[in-house]
């Protein structure tokens, strides 16, 4: 794809995005587009949102579970960047309106004390640099019809990021074991799904070590303080205005919100 080409398909993907309003996947338009040309419409997007003064707080990994992997049908494990204005607080409202379909989903988010930088980043390196963990729900809105999309598609719509919820109980990684720890996410009160890290490439610290061995490609790392989401644990759940969502996690407390 032309810069040209690029910077076009960045401008339709943040217009759905800050609009709420769904559009074509770019891939009926553009068959032949690669990884490389999703990636670097992503990044696009974040440049425009950098050059407005927005802050990148961190990064996610998305579809490292098999339950999420199967939910949309892309089989790759991706990345995507999280603005400051993506945060919203655990207790509080989501506004519905300002998103086109969201779901939630029940995440171990890592806050980081050190950098971290690939290639050759591995799960020692990643606890090593961990401050601590946190319960998270990730509120994924694709700006694709549907929500149907391809793996390059979903890669330049920052995979599907749109807000998220830190909450409950920060605690440290050498006092868990995030393979064996389990999880409920509820939605208006009632069990939706269940899970444990493990679900999340055998342990959800590898998210954390993908991200950055996928940064590397473009010479960046992560940053002591940054925040990373390391994918769903189970499926996502849809949500409505008035639907309440709550996610319990073993030993680190719960972390809820209220779409309005
Ligand atoms: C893609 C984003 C996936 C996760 O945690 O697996 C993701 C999507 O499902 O829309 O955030
Ligand atoms: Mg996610």
């Amino acid at each position: 794809m032309t810069p040209e080409t690029i910077a076009q398909l960045a401008e339709y993907l943040e217009n759905a995005e800050l609009n709420a309003q769904p559009v074509a996947q770019i891939s009926r338009a553009h068959p032949d587009i690669t990884e490389a040309d999703g990636y670097a419409i992503q990044h696009e997007i974040r440049r425009r949102k950098t050059a407005r003064g927005t802050q990148i707080i961190g990064f996610k990994a998305g579809l490292t579970s098999r339950a999420k992997m199967k939910q949309v049908g892309v089989e790759t494990p991706s990345y995507g960047f999280l603005a400051d204005y993506f945060a919203d607080a655990d207790g509080g409202e989501i506004e519905r309106a300002k998103l086109i379909h969201p779901r939630v989903e029940p995440e171990i988010a890592f806050v980081l004390k050190k950098p971290l930088r690939g290639p050759g980043c591995h799960i020692g390196a990643v606890l090593a640099a961990t401050d601590f963990v946190m319960p998270a729900m990730e509120i994924i809105d694709s700006r694709y019809e549907n929500f149907k999309f391809d793996f390059p598609s979903v890669v330049a719509d920052n995979s599907s990021s749109a807000r998220f919820v830190l909450g409950g109980l920060a605690r440290k990684v050498e006092d868990l074991d995030l393979r064996t720890l389990g999880m409920v996410l509820e939605h208006n009160g009632k069990p939706f799904s269940f899970g444990a890290g493990a679900a999340v490439l055998g342990h959800p610290a590898l998210a954390v070590a993908l991200v950055v061995n996928l940064l590397a490609r473009r010479d960046e790392g992560l940053e002591a303080g940054n925040v990373i989401l390391t994918g769903g644990i189970t499926e996502a759940v849809a949500c409505a205005a008035g639907d309440h969502v709550c996610l319990r996690m073993q030993g680190l407390g719960s972390v809820s919100a209220r779409f309005v």
